[in-house]
């Protein structure tokens, strides 16, 4: 590493000493000049970024070698002294720092003093030198941490520290009522604290960093999660290479426009957007469009006053000549010359300290130029003279706090069209925000800090709601015309005989379903938000009445047909109309005991069903839906949902068994068992299938009206149909004759597997026929054989074949003897008493058994014959 500068600044002196015009004055002068002047030389060190994160060194360097060459001129500072430095570049990395420090430390001449610049080197550079007892002053140096006296109890600075933004930025969050920002930080100490800083500003003044990115070198990931997560608000701190980085991927995730508001760091040169850069690949035009209106905070590092400083210059004056010694087109393009001011000011503060120490040294029999590394109490007097250092410089009043800190105002600009314009200043001390007004909204106005929401209520379409509620009507009109046809025919037998009472209770179970089916449409487009819980309430126990009385009315009738079918015949009686009610009355009561629990224990209540965010097809606004749904639940919703399933499901499936157990069971009080039967095996159905899918789809409402709905309408309408319609038929064919009604009732209930008995017992019959056929001419063919003897005397036939065939249908085989002449007469077909229909096969229609008559045909035919003699 070279050095920047080893020289001697103020030659003059030396100069007037050898125009001296007396020669031994001169040779004495010159000798005495010589040795003062080897004695009075003041060395410091100084550490200069001229490339790197931030490369300030390129403009702060001159105006320190200003300061030196001020100072050297001046007569009442340091009159004894010539102020020398040894300069280095650091290129703002923390371990070159550290090297060039210990460069400076054992390398001739001793550095009584270091300057130092960009904050990752100042701090090691800082923590370091105290050990060397040596002051070290910050002209570049921002970083928060850098205020810790523990760690860096000898370290001052003319750069103010960078947690002087924040109060700046809070301000303007409050100014644009932003209350959620997020951050996005260069993984540093210097930005960490500043961050760590503006968290707890920002909490105290109530607003929330909802998101927080940091990256080392690539920004990408950090930027496209603040993408990601929403971020709107977003405070950048990192330096001006990583900027280039950040805002090249910002271009690229679109993370700009009306929409986004950038805060970063001022202190980059005007266009550092534009440099050079190998590491982006985006061109000046893009970054300038993802910069566009940004805005930027720094402190106020070039005074505004045209005040006489205590350089004898003004800042204006000072602007000018750095301006000629930079000796560039574009000033604003040099890295660090915002900061040239500070860096002015720190090397005056730095004299002048010194200054005030050499005279209190004095007074303690010490001088400066004894300093030596080891010696602390020159540094103590030093450290003390920089304490109370108070002046004006050009970079306005310099003092330092008790924690080394510079106090400065805030100035904020704005990039419009690419050029950073001021549009405000803050004096943090004060409180006070100067506001200029000129500051340009991309959309307008100030974006909201967060995309905004409309909730957005789901609810059942008034189409299907409507359609729905018109089927439940018709439904209803059905069961009250079925509930008037039972009333007006209940002195029919047909009616009597189907327990109308029971069928009217069914009826209204239905009808108590249909009702629930308004309710279950019924939503926030109807009912208040306070009336909901009611409103769940009301839809569990109509629902659950209305399952009760319509299945466990038919769950009574075949409970009763399968009880009475079961007993043995003794213990047969007549059905009693109380114990269908019995049945139903025990489904009742545990209805309610569980709904009575169930609202006493966990009443239910209105919860939301938030779904994903939905982009408004209709606008460009910056606002985004959430759908949200009703639902009642209790707490423990499953469990109550698994209790009523529970016994419910018991009762279909119970249902279910005793309806196809009596499936061919007829009873005559009650008529209609079949129909019930059928009707249970249709809401069973129904159930299963309704129960788990309204589950699954109970994120979409009108799936789901619709789906229970349906199955609800279905039930009633078959349970209401199968039970009343056949009635209706029969009364409206045989409107007087009970008889015929109800045998044609009966024969109407003839069931397919009454059809297929009837057939198999046809087919017997046949069979049967078939075979007496086979055994009559057999019979004939041995009367034939009888009569061809024609032996005219009474003879008993006790042959095998006869009496075989006799004793087929006889079991009395010895009263058979006939006279067989006297049959000669008769034909053989009249043998069994009629023709072989009358055989007497008949069909027990509960046996099914089919029997002949031809034993007793032929016992009679023996016996009633008298013997011919
Ligand atoms: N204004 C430049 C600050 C640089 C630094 O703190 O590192």
């Amino acid at each position: 590493m070279e050095s920047l500068h080893t020289r001697a600044i103020s030659p003059h002196r030396s100069w007037i000493y050898q125009q001296s015009s007396v020669f031994v004055w001169i040779i004495f002068s010159w000798i005495m000049c010589c040795e003062c002047f080897k004695e009075k030389n003041l060395t410091i060190g100084g550490i200069f970024p001229m490339v790197g994160g931030w490369g300030g060194g390129v403009g702060c360097l001159p105006a320190v070698e200003m300061a030196l060459e001020d100072i050297n001129n001046s007569t009442d500072v340091l009159p004894n002294y010539q102020l020398w430095m040894v300069g280095k570049d650091s290129q703002c990395m923390p371990g070159l720092g550290t090297k060039v420090l210990y460069e400076l430390l054992y390398t001739h001449p001793t550095k009584i003093m270091v300057l130092t610049g960009c904050s990752s080197v100042s701090t090691f550079v800082a923590q370091a030198a105290k050990m060397w007892n040596l002051v070290v002053l910050g002209y570049g140096s921002s970083s928060p941490a850098l205020s810790n006296r523990d760690r860096f109890p000898t370290f001052f600075r003319t750069h103010p520290s960078a947690t002087i933004h924040n109060p700046t930025r809070v301000r303007l969050f409050k100014k644009f009522n932003w209350s959620q920002i997020a951050t996005i930080q260069e993984t540093l100490e210097v930005f960490q604290s500043t961050v760590e800083d503006l968290e707890e500003r920002v909490k105290k003044a109530g607003i929330d960093i909802v998101v927080r990115q940091s990256f080392l070198t690539d920004p990408t990931n950090a930027v496209k999660n603040l993408k990601r997560q929403d971020a709107r608000i977003i405070v950048g701190v990192f330096y001006e290479d990583m900027a280039r980085r950040v805002f090249c991927q910002v271009y690229k995730e679109k993370l700009y426009g009306r929409k986004y508001v950038w805060f970063i760091i001022g202190w980059y040169p005007d266009n550092w957007y534009a440099s050079k850069d190998e590491n982006i690949d985006c061109t000046p035009d893009q970054m300038r469009e993802a910069l566009e209106g940004h805005f930027t905070t720094e402190a106020i590092m070039l005074t505004k006053k045209s005040t006489v400083t205590r350089s004898n210059m003004t800042s204006q004056q000072f602007k000018e000549r750095l301006d000629r010694k930079l000796n560039v087109t574009e000033t604003a393009q040099v890295p660090g010359y915002p900061e040239a001011p500070l860096a002015y000011d720190a090397v005056w503060a730095l004299a002048l300290a010194l200054n005030k120490a050499s005279a209190r040294l004095k007074r303690r029999g010490m001088r400066l130029e004894d300093f030596d590394y080891t010696n602390k109490e020159i540094t103590d007097e030093i450290y003390s003279a920089m304490n109370s250092t108070k002046f004006l410089g050009v970079s306005g009043e310099v003092a330092f706090s008790s924690s080394g800190d510079r106090i400065a105002c805030t100035q904020i600009e704005q990039m419009i069209n690419g050029v950073y314009h001021q549009v405000g200043e803050y004096d943090s001390m004060a409180d006070n925000l100067t506001w200029l007004d000129n500051e340009i909204w991309i959309g307008g106005s100030p974006p909201p800090d967060r995309t905004r929401t409309v909730k957005f209520q789901r609810v059942v379409s008034p189409g299907v709601f409507f359609a729905m509620c018109g089927l439940a009507t018709l439904g209803i009109t059905a069961g009250v015309a079925a509930l008037i046809f039972n009333t007006l025919n209940r002195h029919r037998r047909l009616i009597t005989m189907s327990q109308p009472n029971v069928n009217n209770i069914m009826v209204c179970g239905c009808i108590l379903c249909l009702v629930c089916i308004y309710l279950l449409g019924l939503d926030g487009q109807f009912v208040s938000v306070q009336s909901y819980p009611r409103l769940c309430m009301a839809r569990a126990w109509l629902l659950s009445f209305g399952f009760t009385f319509g299945y466990g009315s038919m769950f009574s009738k075949v409970w009763t047909v399968h009880r009475v079918t079961t007993l043995r015949k003794k213990n047969r009686r007549k059905v009693r109309v109380w114990e269908f009610y019995v049945v139903l009355a025990f489904i009742f009561v545990l209805d309610v005991i569980v709904l009575t629990t169930w609202q006493a224990v966990d009443p239910m209540f209105r919860d939301l069903e938030y779904f994903p965010y939905e982009d408004p097809q209709d606008t460009d606004e910056d606002i985004k839906y959430q759908p949200q749904l009703e639902h009642c639940t209790s707490n423990n919703l499953t469990v109550w949902l698994g209790i009523t399933f529970g016994y419910k499901g018991v009762l279909l499936i119970l249902g279910v068994f005793l309806a196809y157990e009596t499936r061919s069971v007829k009873i005559k009080q009650i008529n209609d068992s079949r129909f019930v039967g059928m009707s249970i095996y249709n809401v069973v159905v129904m159930c299963v299938i309704t129960a788990p899918i309204t589950l699954l789809i109970s994120s979409q409402q009108n799936a789901t009206f619709v789906f229970v709905s349906l199955a609800i309408i279905l039930c009633s309408f078959l349970s209401i149909g199968l039970i009343f319609i056949p009635k209706v038929i029969q009364l409206v064919r045989n409107p007087h004759k009970e008889g015929i009604e109800i045998k044609a009732m009966s024969d109407s209930m003839a069931s397919r597997e009454e059809e297929e008995r009837h057939q198999r017992l046809l087919v017997e019959n046949e069979e049967l026929k078939q075979h007496i056929a086979e055994r009559e001419d057999k019979i004939r063919e041995l009367n034939r054989r009888v009569l061809s003897k024609s032996q005219p005397k009474c003879v008993t036939i006790q042959t095998e074949e006869s009496s075989d065939i006799l004793a087929d249908h006889n079991p009395h085989p010895a009263k058979t003897n006939a006279c067989v002449v006297s049959f000669t007469n008769l034909s053989p077909l009249t043998i069994g008493g009629g023709s072989p229909d009358d055989l007497g096969v008949s069909i027990d229609a509960d046996s099914g058994l089919a029997s002949s008559s031809m034993a007793k045909s032929s016992k009679n035919s023996a016996s009633d014959s008298e013997p011919y003699c």
